[in-house]
């Protein structure tokens, strides 16, 4: 399938559907009260990360996506039925923008991980729910809200632990397959590999994913093969495996060297941390060498002056493999994981297209921690009270402050890295972040 990792989409919510004006009609009953139902509430579009995809490829055909609107309410009590949700599945390590703004919204990594694109509308009430002991007979009800539009752009960075880099035909791919569950394309010529190929290395105790990108050429900063724009896909790896031939220049090291040199200074070009993240040189194609002794001490002393680790292995052969494995599983271990930089630390609960107009309150909190440090609150109900609370009136403040507390958004914003002073949005309503030490003094 054609690997694709940028493109913008739109995404609209359902609409509310509107709530219904009646009143109850039956023989003997002649001034039948309000019976107007509420309106159902508009299905939202609802992004959701998924480890069977490994490209955006899906969107290039469909790239709008509207989510169904809700029923009218009716008469007779009757509640309209809610939209349909529409769940579009991405790949893992899928990165949300606003495309007008060119602002964070997400970064779905793991599993399972969710963002709400767009929301449906909520649907207007019906005359029923206006009726009280002083207005019997209420002659209005409301229309639905529109759902939210949005104008997304979607960005694939992988998720994988390790990356392989090297030159074009230098066994990146052959490495790969050796050592994971991947089956990439191999052969004898260079760009064999068009586009990341991901596996993974199943341990006893859990798995290590590597990424396997296009060979780097000289000049690839200036577009020269296939570019350095694949890198963005190692960006997020701990670990880099420099794969060299150490047949190039019938074993020459000073041959060697200098391949490796070539690839280091174009990745230095994309991103000088990424030249700075650890790397083991594997010198790969053991089985052609004559005189491999030879070759492999000289080369050890000159990445080891360089700080490197160095391993020589055949991916072809199988020679000194499990040793490469050994020293990415441990690597792993030792590094675990870290959170990425624009994170959801709680996720929504799904609830599938018979929803009841009060999933609203069920769903969980998401906090996303954006690049400039700053937090966004995700939770319909909170960003809805932010929007109807005047806080220029202090009891407003404190029920606020009460709903805050209620949902542990404290807990979870300090969870996610916020300190005092952080800039935290909620919905509309920006806010700086302080968390509320002395309540709890008082206590
Ligand atoms: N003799 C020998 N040949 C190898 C070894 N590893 C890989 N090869 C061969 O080298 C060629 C290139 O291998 P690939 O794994 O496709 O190389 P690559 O680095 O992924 O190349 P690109 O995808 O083009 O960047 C293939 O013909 C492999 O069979 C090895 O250890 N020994
Ligand atoms: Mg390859």
């Amino acid at each position: 399938m054609k690997f694709v990792d940028e493109l913008t989409i739109s995404a609209s919510g359902g609409r509310g559907g509107n709530g219904c004006m009646s009143f109850r009609r039956e023989k003997f009953l002649p001034n039948g009260g309000p019976d107007g139902g509420n309106g159902g509430r508009g299905g939202d579009v609802i992004l959701r990360a998924t480890t069977n995809l490994q490209t955006l490829a899906d969107f290039e055909h469909r790239r709008r996506f509207v989510a169904g609107n809700g029923d009218h309410g009716q008469g007779n009590d009757k509640n309209g039925k809610s939209g349909r949700t529409l769940i579009l599945p991405v790949p893992c390590g899928t990165i949300v923008y606003d495309a007008e703004t060119g602002e964070g919204l997400a970064d779905l990594v793991e599993d399972g991980d969710i963002f709400i694109a767009a929301m449906g509308g909520r649907g207007g009430r019906g005359n029923r729910v206006f009726a009280s002991s002083l207005r019997r007979a209420p002659r209005f009800s409301e229309k639905g809200e529109l759902g939210d539009e949005r104008a997304l752009k979607l960005e694939l960075r992988l998720i994988a632990d390790i990356g392989l880099v090297g030159l074009p035909n230098a066994g990146k791919s052959s490495i790969l397959a050796a050592v994971s569950n991947a089956a990439p394309k191999i052969a004898d010529y260079p760009f064999t590999t068009l586009s990341p190929n991901l596996g993974v290395l199943f341990t006893d105790m859990d798995s290590v994913i590597l990424a396997d990108i296009p060979g780097l050429i000289e000049g690839a900063s200036e577009d020269k093969g296939l570019g350095l724009s694949f890198l963005r896909h190692i960006e997020r790896t701990r670990l880099l495996l420099h794969v060299l031939d150490l047949s190039s220049g019938e074993g020459n090291p000073d041959v060697i060297m200098n391949e490796f040199r070539v690839v280091r200074s174009e990745m230095e070009q994309y991103d000088p941390e990424l030249a700075g993240r650890p790397c083991v040189a594997v010198g790969n194609k053991a089985d052609l060498c004559d005189s491999l002794a030879e070759l492999e001490a000289d080369l050890r002393a000159r990445f080891e002056a360089e700080g490197m680790e160095f391993l020589i292995v055949s991916a072809l052969a199988g020679d000194n493999i499990p040793a490469l494995v050994d020293r990415v599983v441990s690597f792993s271990r030792e590094h675990p994981r870290p959170h990425s930089e624009i994170r959801l630390y709680a996720n929504c609960e799904i609830v599938s297209e018979a929803e009841t107009p009060r999933r609203r309150s069920r769903r969980q909190i998401q906090i996303i921690s954006l690049p400039d440090g700053s937090f966004r609150v995700l939770h319909p109900q909170m960003e809805s009270a932010a929007e109807r609370y005047d806080f220029s009136q202090p009891e407003n403040v404190s029920r606020f402050t009460r709903l805050l507390r209620k949902y542990r958004v404290e807990e979870l914003l300090q969870a996610a890295g916020a300190v005092a002073g952080s800039p935290v949005s909620i919905g509309r309503v920006d806010f700086d972040f302080y968390p509320d030490e002395y309540d709890r003094r008082a206590d």
